[in-house]
């Protein structure tokens, strides 16, 4: 068949815009390029590139410069990018499923993190299906410890404090101790701290460090209480009009992700505690009296958790227990 003038000149116009018919997707984060996470996302986007001769490539829109944290899943869905990354359990008003990664003294360890994981995945999965969204990968943060001005000896010393907050769990967590929850992206930490919109929160070593918590900061207490992960996950749709060789390299390069990810979480875990010291933060073991304290706060949210979770979500919590014991 003869091309019609105006067919060629649409492939023309293709051809000028991208001249190796190379696809570049951009890739919002909620994160900044000095976190563990970023830097993965970074590696999986080399990786990709690598495997299809630059056929797929990457734009990172780190530490929400393109979409804010709370809009990024949405613009995935939306097509408005094909890939992006969230903190998991910023999903949990969605579905208790979500929330199970930061709910108190549920899973405290990486071996347990991974454990969850593995029972979140296919409930999350299928839930993130009904959107058309796909897991990618998902990445475990170190477990989270308590940041304060003075050593905190039991839980009522949190009453009244203005508590930086990263979703609605701690949000709920904050106001069971008394203390006044305020929502703050990451990104955000040292600018709310010094405009003293907040004075304590609830965060893993890597934002503390990343932070420079030290800065408005004295105490760090590593409390374990949770192991939160976050997730990439990509628009079906767009998955799909990749040719398959790209497909397998997306797969290939999220599955080489997710386990390295985890690795470098692990292996920054002490080191960034052991930054929060040499800058001068005070490291201290949590007393019993705070960690009994703490354990009944995480009581009375997994009540609530159980009021409003799906038997699904119910489920991943007895795999999970079934698993470990
Ligand atoms: N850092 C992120 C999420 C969990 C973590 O360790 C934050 O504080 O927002």
């Amino acid at each position: 068949m003869i091309p019609t003038p105006s067919a060629l000149f649409a492939a023309g116009l293709t051809l000028a815009a991208s001249p190796l018919a190379a696809d570049t997707w951009d890739f919002p984060t909620p994160y900044g390029d000095g976190i563990f996470h970023t830097q993965n996302i970074q590696q999986f986007a080399e990786d990709v590139s690598a495997a299809t001769d630059g056929g797929l490539e990457f734009t990172i829109h780190s530490a929400g410069s393109l979409f804010p944290h709370e809009e990024i899943k949405g613009a995935v869905r939306s097509m408005q990018v094909p890939i992006g990354e969230f903190f998991l359990s910023r999903l949990s008003n969605e579905d208790a499923a979500y929330g199970l990664d930061s709910q108190p003294f549920v899973a405290t360890s990486y071996e347990e993190a991974r454990r969850l994981w593995e029972a979140q995945e296919p409930v999350i999965t299928e839930l993130l299906a009904e959107e058309g969204l796909m897991p990618l990968f998902s990445v475990a943060w170190p477990a989270q410890g308590l940041y304060t001005n003075g050593e905190i000896e039991t839980v009522d010393d949190l009453n009244g404090l203005r508590f930086r907050a990263y979703n609605a769990q701690l949000e709920e967590f904050a106001q069971l101790a008394g203390a006044a929850p305020v929502q703050v992206e990451a990104p955000d930490i040292p600018q709310a701290f010094s405009t003293g919109q907040v004075e304590a929160m609830i965060t893993s070593p890597s934002t503390g460090a990343d932070s420079k918590a030290w800065d408005f900061l004295t105490h760090y207490s590593p409390i374990n209480a949770w192991v939160p992960k976050n997730l990439v996950v990509v628009n079906q749709r767009a998955f799909d009009r990749l040719p398959e060789d790209q497909q397998q390299a997306v797969l290939d390069a999220a599955e080489a992700a997710e386990t390295r990810g985890w690795e470098m979480s692990m292996e920054e875990a002490e080191a960034k505690t052991q930054e929060l010291a040499d800058n001068g933060i005070t490291v201290y073991e949590p007393s019993d009296e705070l960690v009994s304290g703490l354990q009944e706060l995480g009581d009375r949210m997994l009540e609530t958790w159980n009021e409003t979770a799906s038997d699904e979500a119910k489920e991943i919590l007895d795999a999970y227990r079934d698993a470990g014991s």
